[in-house]
């Protein structure tokens, strides 16, 4: 491994007058919430501007390739609706009224709010929030050493991976799998419950390799026919949430034609004679009637993944997020384990790697100031915290004030209404720091610009491979815009908060991490470009064993103790199966919500993220919902015409868009537009719901049920598509 440092001028091709501009091609890495963390190489113009961003070729998982959106990033760093100076609001809540001030006056009024806050209602009365909108350590993470060190209330972080990650811990004890460059060298590529062409679109670059030079088959299992599936070679739409179901008639199968590698089992495995003897009952033709497959696709099925020993599993986040996703994630792992595929080279199973790198996060996190005694706020409940509600709040204090990074709860979080309604409090004091005048950005009481990736620098590694690198400072920011480290220092001045970690440059809290990690130094991976920190074969495969103090894969978890994930259990964990079920927690369609909803990302957009540049808006065009041509024809609903979606949690309006690749019964609507882009400014998230999925939390995105009718709106009505994120009440009248 190893790569070049790019570093030499290039000419490009000269403008007709004046001087050509210097063009240098300088190392970066993808700061966004997506497993690929693509290597990048950026030309950066003259030192001050970002031209094309290429990917790295020197990177063997990246091999070249990025997604369109960030090809074109000189359209969201350099875009004129970034935010350049702090803002103070002057007008109502969500107004958008607001007046320039100077970094210390937005500073001193973030501090005396929270001082007062804490004065009053105890510091747990100030709730810190962010996510992923950096993945970038330092300035992700650093937020915890404020919270720590002034014992705010802590963040659960569930909005993601909590159900995935659980699912597939619970079976491997570990969050690692086949190294996901072997997808090349298998016979067997199943993509299940993920959409890569538009969420990691590496690794369809892994699993064409193998298609085109061994003719590996490509399965994909999905709930639409979407642009993934069509490229498969074998497409098992199953209904929602009935993945548990397919994989215990896959695996029946296995059993009752000897395709299960018996030995394996008894050496690798906890219960396999009793999970046999569960799935007796468990056959094709009961998973047909649950999951609307053929019986004869799922025999297909287990025949390919039960004969071809080299068979991938790329297990993604989405057919997670059900209420019974946990169930199904571990349902899904265990096929691989019931056919031995872990022995073999492009064989097992892939979700995560982001367990191979045991960062030590002490001092970005400022471990060292962790008082266990104060609460953890559940993220994906953000609407039931801010409205007041005693069970979110653990019978605590309500919040009263909140530092907002990385992250736009009011359009990506569940239970939209609830979520509008906290952020419209009057008591309650918000300060956002972002890149764009988010939707969350226009409810602050005050906003401070922040800086993009290649304005700062920070550490990244892949949760969907295996390097980690430095995404340096490459340009100056625009404006007055500060990193996320530099607002943490700044408050921390202001409200006595004392830890080395403010003291110190970004680059020396890298360097730090590096040493304490085990993972040399930044000097070294400077030198290196990116790191591949891919475990050995055998780790990998978990042929030392897996990850359990007796080395075998659980097919009867220990629901309440799965490792890596846990702030106790929750949700109905108390009825989890024990062995892999299809288990009868997800929102079954009824009279009254006859259609099943599910919320899938758009591929323009990366959540809410690039809804601001121009071309990713024109690509998407519009917020949209997948219906059958039948289900739409009983309605007399038209392709283009205006639908409401609606359920006990709100209502919904977008386009239909008739579709003969969604089964009868579900619905699905790309996203996450700007609710602004909706009439009367509700999101898709109105529809979502943050009740705990067990056992520890999540958001089911994926699970809603609704009802579905012809919206009485004026057909010609095109709203201004929320790029200014105009308020859309005046628009619709
Ligand atoms: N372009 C783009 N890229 C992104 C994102 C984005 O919004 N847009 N988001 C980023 C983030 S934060 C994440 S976590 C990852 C997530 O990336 P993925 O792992 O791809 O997960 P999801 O995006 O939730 O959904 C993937 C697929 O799961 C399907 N699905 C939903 N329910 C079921 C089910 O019950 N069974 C089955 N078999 N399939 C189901 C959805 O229809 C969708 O096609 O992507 C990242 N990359
Ligand atoms: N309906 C529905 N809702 C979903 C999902 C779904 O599939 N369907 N997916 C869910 C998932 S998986 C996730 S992860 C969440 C993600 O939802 P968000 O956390 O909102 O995700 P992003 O859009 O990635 O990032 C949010 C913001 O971070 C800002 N940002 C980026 N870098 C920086 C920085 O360095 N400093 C500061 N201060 N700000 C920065 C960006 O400008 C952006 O506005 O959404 C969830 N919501
Ligand atoms: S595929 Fe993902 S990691 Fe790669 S450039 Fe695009 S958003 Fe970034
Ligand atoms: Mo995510």
């Amino acid at each position: 491994m190893g790569g070049l440092f790019f570093s030499l001028p290039l000419r490009h091709d000269a403008p007709a007058m004046n001087q050509a501009p210097r063009i240098e091609r300088r190392a970066s890495v993808c700061p966004h919430d997506c497993p690929s963390v693509c290597s990048l190489e950026v030309e950066v113009i003259d030192g001050r501007s970002i031209g094309r961003v290429h990917g790295a070729k020197s990177n063997s998982y990246t091999a070249g390739v990025i997604c369109a959106k960030v090809a074109r990033y000189a359209e969201r760093i350099h875009n004129p609706d970034r935010l350049l100076h702090p803002l103070k609001r002057t007008g109502p809540k969500g107004s958008g009224q607001f007046e320039r001030i100077s970094w210390d006056e937005a500073l001193d009024i973030v501090a005396e709010k929270f001082l007062e806050a804490e004065r009053a209602f105890g510091s747990e009365s100030v709730w810190p929030y962010y996510y992923a909108g950096t993945m970038g350590y330092v300035m992700r993470d650093g937020i915890n050493r404020l919270r720590h060190v002034k014992k705010y209330s802590g963040q659960y972080s569930t909005i993601c991976t909590a159900m995935s990650w659980t699912g597939y811990v619970a079976g491997t004890g570990h969050l690692r799998g086949s190294d996901p460059r072997e997808m090349a060298v298998s016979d067997c590529i199943v993509i299940w419950g993920t959409n890569p062409v538009h969420t990691q679109v590496n690794v369809m670059t892994h699993a064409m390799k193998a298609r085109k030079e061994r003719g590996a088959k490509l399965v994909v299992i999905d709930i639409y026919q979407n642009a993934t599936m069509k490229q498969a070679d074998m497409a098992l739409l199953v209904k929602p949430g009935t993945d548990g179901a397919l994989a215990c008639a896959v695996m029946h199968v296995l059993f009752r034609d000897g395709l299960a590698d018996r030995d394996y089992l008894e050496r690798y495995t906890d219960h396999p004679r009793e999970l046999e003897e569960h799935l007796r009952t468990r056959d094709p033709a009961w998973a047909s009637a649950i999951t609307g497959l053929s019986v004869e696709e799922i025999e297909a099925f287990a025949k390919l993944v039960g004969t071809t020993k080299r068979s991938f599993f790329r297990l993604g986040f989405g057919f997670a997020r059900q209420r019974n996703g946990v169930v199904n994630m571990h349902a899904a792992v265990s096929i691989p384990t019931v056919t031995g595929a872990w022995q073999y080279e492009g064989g097992g199973a892939f979700h995560s790697n982001s367990g191979i790198f045991h960062w030590n996060k002490a001092l970005i996190e400022g471990h060292d100031a962790i008082d266990p005694a104060i609460r953890i706020l559940d993220q994906s409940q953000i609407g039931r915290v801010l409205t007041g509600d005693a069970e979110a709040l653990y019978n605590g204090p309500p919040v009263k004030a909140m530092l907002i990074q990385n992250t736009n709860p009011v359009s990506v979080a569940p239970e939209q209404e609830l979520v509008k309604q906290g952020f419209a409090r009057e008591d309650l004091f918000v300060c956002v720091h972002e890149q764009f005048m988010t939707e969350t950005a226009l409810m602050a009481d005050v906003v401070l610009p922040a800086t993009m990736f290649m304005e700062h620098d920070d550490l990244y590694s892949g949760g969907g491979h295996q390097h980690f690198q430095v995404g340096p400072k490459l340009i100056d920011p625009p404006g007055e815009c500060r990193s996320n480290h530099e607002v943490f220092r700044g408050l921390a001045g202001r409200l006595g908060a004392e830890h080395r970690g403010f003291a110190m440059e970004p680059r020396e809290i890298i360097d730090w991490t590096l040493k304490n990690s085990g993972w040399g130094s930044l000097e070294n991976l400077e030198a290196h470009v990116h790191f591949d920190a891919q475990p050995p074969f055998e780790e990998a495969h978990f042929l030392k064993g897996f990850g359990y103090p007796d080395g075998k894969f659980r097919f009867r978890p220990d629901w309440t103790a799965i490792p890596s994930y846990n702030n106790g259990a929750m949700g109905p964990w108390a009825t989890m199966p024990s062995f892999p079920d299809q288990w009868g927690v997800i929102e079954t369609a009824t009279e009254e919500h006859p259609f099943r909803l599910a919320t899938s990302p758009a591929r323009n957009f990366l959540n809410s993220s690039f809804t601001e540049t121009p071309t990713s808006l024109d690509k998407e065009r519009r917020p949209e919902v997948m219906i059958h041509p039948l289900d739409a024809g009983r309605q007399g609903i038209a392709d283009g015409d205006w639908v409401k979606l609606r359920n006990h949690r709100g209502e919904v309006y977008l386009r239909a868009k008739l579709f003969d690749g969604v089964r009868r019964g579900v619905l699905i609507a790309e996203g996450i537009w700007p609710n602004a882009a909706h009439p009367f400014g509700r999101g898709i998230n109105t529809l979502t719901g943050g009740d705990q999925v067990a056992p520890y939390g999540g958001a089911a995105f994926h699970d809603n049920r609704v009802a579905l009718e012809k919206a009485d709106l004026d057909p010609s009505l095109e709203l201004p598509i929320a790029r200014k994120h105009r308020r859309t009440e005046a628009a619709v009248g």
